[in-house]
């Protein structure tokens, strides 16, 4: 298949200019200093950043927000995810990067990286950046599909030189190459135009393509018409031919623009993942869309056939409000891929700033990577749960474990011990007194208003309780991440908020709160709660993956060792804490690179 399609290429693409190179924005960074030792050395053939990330960490006053394990690169400007995949025991993780600046410009280039463990990362040399007509003013996001006889393929959104919103296929130069440095880019290009009657500029994101029993390839693309969201559908015999169907595989009315949508299957009856091609009896399908809009990543679970190429859709909808969505805090423009090497499929998501643009270009970089998640259909066969992978436990440091200890009402309760700004922490509370439960108001369903309303500090009965991470010694600074519990007719609504209006006593930042309701049954279950703390981002999984809340904060006072962690109950009614542990995390290594004078990259994992 690879050789077929190999014919037609001709383009190769060539090194970037100025990648490393590009000029800081802070240039008292410690982003600044690493990059301009990582400039000199690179003129020596050979480069090593961690004893100045480490440096970094410590001099960590000027640049209190970079992550320690997330995904970010050294300084600049990133977005989507772009065609994760894993090729000869090789994770890749393809990003929009804009290696300028701080901030978004359309002409951005795909940056790459890879990984032996998804969590420590090597930098590359960018995979694409613009160079032909059919991609002269961007690269924009696509995915990988991995061919018959192996090889990856990539369809990603160009914008050509008359500005339209075009896709386009790169192939790798050279398959033999686990890393996958270079990329060379069909001489077929453009292989798909915006139809008639849609604009030019909504017709981008080609998903992971998926091959039928018939020996046609499918692929979809994201687009709008009139308001209305919607995924094309094309089909191709050879992957460089394609054709639009009739029907767009999926539609919603007054949804906005579809970017970035994916379409998989997943298990009906086992966790593991299933590859892109699998149909047949125990699996749906999941349409996900990022609603431009709104910035919501939503989902749908439906029926596919493949024969037919029908989606039907299940209960609820893609919708600006009360639609299922991956995390209901800040995760976007997210991405899927099937790890054949652990049969599980793997989320990725972009993750941006809460901060202005012009605190962006000051700290001279924006937008991180959520950790990657695990994800699989839930039991109930209504909604997908979602994990950090497992991997992400091999930089649990020191463990501190509570003993099971009932929170009267208005405790406060401090977990020492740990690194409180970089830590992993689980707890999972009994709850009881249900006759208490405040009843909830019908007239107010909308989880994250709810949850903005009552915040942290309103006494409830049944809650609020939960954790108060990125906590400064005096309280003046926290995030919350907590439950309430309502009686909703005949049975119990749970409620999760991560409620960011206390996080810095920085007012120029985005302090939005963030809701979801959690599907469990608190009278059967324990309620657990999971948050992974990493400086200036909270990712909580609530239930154990039934609801996801991802929130950025800059704290002030709470910055490394000034920073606490607490359980806590500011409800009238005990709740007992039935296990809680809670680690330090080691730095992961990300984005460094050891390159010997043959420009052989090593792994430094
Ligand atoms: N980001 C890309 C687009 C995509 C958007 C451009 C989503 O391809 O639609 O950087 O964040």
């Amino acid at each position: 298949m690879i050789n077929n399609i190999l014919k037609s290429f001709v383009l190769v693409i060539k090194k970037p200019i100025g990648f490393f190179n590009a000029k800081p924005t802070m240039a008292s960074s410690c982003v600044s200093v690493v990059l301009l030792l990582f400039t000199l050395l690179l003129g020596h053939g050979l480069f090593q950043l961690e004893a100045s990330k480490n440096a970094c960490r410590n001099t960590h006053t000027a640049q209190p927000y970079r992550t320690s394990y997330h995904f970010q690169p050294a300084m600049n400007w990133m977005n989507d995810p772009n065609a994760p995949m894993i090729y000869k025991g090789i994770y890749h993780l393809f990003y929009q990067y804009n290696p300028q600046a701080a901030v978004w410009n359309a002409s951005i280039v795909w940056a790459h990286s890879t990984s032996t463990d998804l969590i420590n990362w090597t930098l590359h040399d960018p995979a694409m950046y613009p160079s032909e007509a059919s991609d002269i003013n961007g690269c924009w996001s696509g995915s990988a599909t991995i061919l018959p006889g192996g090889e990856p393929a990539i369809l990603y959104t160009g914008i050509s030189s008359n500005n339209k919103q075009v896709q386009n296929l790169a192939v790798p130069k050279n398959s033999s190459d686990p890393y996958l440095t270079e990329w060379v880019k069909s001489a077929e290009n453009p292989l798909m135009e915006p139809p008639e009657n849609i604009d030019p500029n909504s017709f981008r994101d080609p998903a992971t393509a998926w091959l039928g029993p018939d020996g046609t390839w499918r692929v979809v693309i994201g687009s709008e018409f009139h308001d209305k969201g919607l995924v094309f559908l094309y089909r191709s015999k050879d992957f460089v031919h394609w054709s639009k169907a009739e029907q767009p595989l999926h539609s919603v009315e007054g949804t906005g623009m579809w970017e970035c949508v994916d379409f998989f299957p997943v298990s009906t009856d086992s966790l593991t993942g299933l590859d892109t091609s699998k149909f047949g009896p125990n699996i749906k399908h999941v349409i996900k869309a990022s609603l431009f809009d709104t910035k919501f990543d939503c989902y749908i679970i439906g029926t596919y056939d493949v024969n037919t190429d029908k989606f039907i859709p299940e209960e609820g909808s893609i919708d600006k409000v009360t639609g299922l969505r991956y995390d209901y805090g800040k995760f976007y423009a997210s991405k899927t891929f099937f790890d054949s090497a652990n049969n599980r499929r793997i989320l990725w998501a972009w993750v941006n700033e809460s901060s202005s643009e012009a605190d962006d270009i000051k700290k001279g970089w924006s937008g991180l990577q959520a950790i990657p998640r695990s994800l699989w259909l839930d039991k109930s066969g209504k909604q997908l749960m979602q994990w950090p992978i497992v991997e992400v436990e091999r930089l649990h440091g020191h463990q501190v474990e509570l003993p099971s200890k009932l929170l009267e009402e208005g405790s406060l309760l401090e977990v020492t011990g740990i690194t409180a700004a970089q830590a992993d922490v689980e707890i999972s509370f009994a709850v009881t007194g249900f006759e208490k439960a405040e009843v909830l108001d019908s007239s107010l369903t909308n989880p994250q208003l709810l949850c903005s309303q009552l915040g942290s500090s309103v006494k409830g009965a049944l809650g609020p309780f939960g954790l108060l991470v990125l906590a400064s010694n005096d309280l003046k600074e926290y995030t919350a991440v907590f439950f309430r519990i309502f009686k909703d007719q005949d049975k119990y609504a749970v409620l999760m908020c991560s409620d960011q209006s206390r996080s810095s006593l920085d007012t120029a930042n985005d302090k939005t709160t963030y809701g979801a309701f959690v599907e469990v049954d608190p009278v059967h279950e324990n309620l657990s709660l999971r948050s992974l703390i990493d400086h200036s981002i909270v990712e909580s999984f609530g239930a154990g993956g039934k609801a996801c809340i991802t929130a950025r904060v800059y704290p002030t006072l709470a910055i490394d060792e000034e920073t606490h962690l607490y359980a806590f109950n500011y409800g009238t009614e005990k709740v007992k804490i039935t296990s809680l542990s809670a680690w330090s995390m080691k730095e992961a290594r990300i984005n460094k690179i050891i390159q010997q004078e043959d420009h052989h990259i090593l792994m430094d994992s």
